[in-house]
Parts: structure tokens; sequence; C-alpha cells
């Protein structure tokens, strides 16, 4: 793994309607980020936060998506301060924030790859689009976005697109998908493993699996951990918490076997609300996924 660390904090709360979100980022600086990751012995420069639009600011009811000149907006300073971070040689580390987050770091991160790979560990398949999302919340779209499927504007956020191939995605965790999301899956071959594999297989197999999926043919690999996709006893700080999960223990031992294989180039963690949590147990979660991620060790 890359030696140092850029961390970029993404307080984004315009991908959905719950507040709280955007209190993120320092619910895990609060949890001991940075000193976990130097302790392992990285060197970690913390370029702060990105700066988001006040929600008042930019309410429009022009389209169905909710916020969408915010997002765009904030999504632009993202994807400038990723790309800054790789090409300063550095392992971008961002932390939400919404899950639309995924817009601006993908787009960031994905100008340095010809292949890139991306895990996407979530309870939902965020595969949205203007016309099947039940919401309007542009945190359910960022995949299908970055598959150059969704509103023009958010396709050609950092002035490409699309910035990921189906071939190159694996989903872990699924076990609340939508109609639109479910066709869009079958359509592109979208490889999913969702609870019932997990739970059929193991974590382990399911891991084992994935990394040699995504990484065949691939020159990095993205992973972009949504918290709800731990169980909700375990990460009750989300906005939308779906029973039966991962649990605490399968996500140490899948971020351990990401981090053995030596595969992810880039990485997000978002999702987590402060005001929802109990005793910042989600962010001190996340904190630890982190670490095992970076190659924490216990002996
Ligand atoms: C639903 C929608 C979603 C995250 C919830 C939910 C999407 N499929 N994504 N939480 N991270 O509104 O599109
Ligand atoms: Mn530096
Ligand atoms: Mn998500
Ligand atoms: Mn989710």
């Amino acid at each position: 793994m890359n030696k140092n660390i850029g961390i970029l904090g993404v307080p984004m709360d315009l991908g959905q309607m719950r507040r709280g979100v955007d209190m993120g980022p320092s619910a895990m600086r609060y949890a001991g980020l940075i000193e976990r990751l130097e302790n392992i012995g990285y060197d970690v420069e913390d370029h702060g936060d990105v700066e988001i639009p006040q929600r008042e600011k930019v309410a429009s009811t022009e389209t169905n998506l909710k916020n969408l000149q915010g997002v765009i907006e904030a999504s632009t300073l993202l994807a400038n301060g990723v790309d800054k971070i790789i090409e300063d040689g550095h392992f971008p580390l961002v932390l939400g924030g919404d899950h639309s987050i995924a817009i601006g770091t993908l787009a960031g991160v994905s100008k340095h790859y010809k292949n890139l790979g991306v895990i996407w560990y979530d309870a939902h398949g965020d595969l949205n689009t203007s016309d099947t999302s039940p919401s309007g919340n542009i945190h359910g779209m960022p995949l299908a976005v970055s598959l150059g499927i969704g509103h023009e504007k958010l396709k050609d956020i950092g002035g490409y697109g699309p910035k990921v191939k189906p071939e190159n995605i694996v989903i872990i965790g699924a076990r609340s998908l939508d109609e639109g999301e479910r066709e869009l899956i079958r359509e592109k071959g979208i490889k999913v493993y969702t609870m019932h594999e997990i739970d059929r297989m193991g974590m382990s197999k399911v891991m084992e699996e994935a990394i040699e999926y995504v990484s065949k043919d691939t020159d990095g690999v993205h992973l972009s951990l949504d918290l709800d996709g731990l169980d909700p006893a375990e990460a009750p700080g989300v906005g939308t918490p779906v029973l039966g999960g991962i649990s605490y223990r399968e996500s140490h031992l899948a971020m351990e076997m990401l981090e053995e294989a030596k595969i992810i180039t880039s990485a997000e963690f978002v999702e987590v609300n402060p005001i929802l949590d109990d005793k910042n147990k989600t962010a001190t979660c996340a904190v630890g996924l982190v670490g095992s991620l970076f190659g924490e060790k216990l002996i």
C-alpha cells in the first residue's frame, strides 16, 4: 500500500433528506482516524473538507433530482481535490457525507486509470436514474451515474465519462434494490453478492471471488464503503438502515483480505450520521475498518 495517505472530508448531505450526515467526516476524525493510520506507519496529510453549498441556496424544483445544482458543484470540487491527491502520488481516502459523493470521488480517481475496478460495499445498489428513482435522492444514483447512466450534468463531472465499466464492478452486501436497479443489474450483467451469497458461501469465499473478479484486467480498484452495508445493530448511525446486514467481524475480514490482496488504490467511507448514532459507534466502526484496510495488525 502507498505509504502516503491524503484525507479529504466531504460534509455532504444534499444527496438525501436527513440532516446530520454532513458531520460524518468530523465523527471519523474524532474517532481517531489519523492517529490510527499514523500508528500503523503511514504519512497522513489531512486536506480538510470540501466546501458544500448551503441547502437553502441550492433548493430547486427544476428536475425531480433533489439539490441537483448543489451536488454538481460539490462533486466538481471533490473530483479536483481527489485528482490532486493522486497527482501528488498519495492514496486518496475520502470521508462522507452521503453516498452521492462517489460521483465526485470516481470522477477524480478514474481519470488516472484505463480500467478502474470498483467494490461497492452497500445494502443498496445506488443504481437508480432520474427515471427509476423512487425518492429523487441522488445518493441512490452514484453507481449508475459512474456507469454513464443518468443526468447529463452528473455523468459529465470531470469532463469525461463513463468512469467505470459494468464488468469492473462488484456489489457486496445488497439487500434492498428497487425494480429499476434490478433491471439495470440484469441488463449490464453486474456482479452482485447479496446477503444470500454471503450467508451461503461465507465472507471469506465471497471476498476471494470478488478480489479475483475485480482485479482481473483492471489497473486500480476503488473501494466505496457505505456503512449501511453493515448490520444496523453494529452500525446504527446511518440514514437508511436495512436489517440483516454484514457483521462487524465479516467486514473486518473483508478489509483484511483486501489489504492482503494489495489491490485497493483509493477508498471512501460514507453515510456515517452521528445524529442517528449511538455514542459515535458507527464512526468508530468505520475507523476500525480503515485500520484493517490499511494493515493494522493485532500481533
Ligand atoms: C433507494 C433510493 C440509498 C444509500 C439509501 C435508497 C438509496 N434505493 N442509498 N442509502 N446509501 O432512494 O434510490
Ligand atoms: Mn505530501
Ligand atoms: Mn450507498
Ligand atoms: Mn446504502
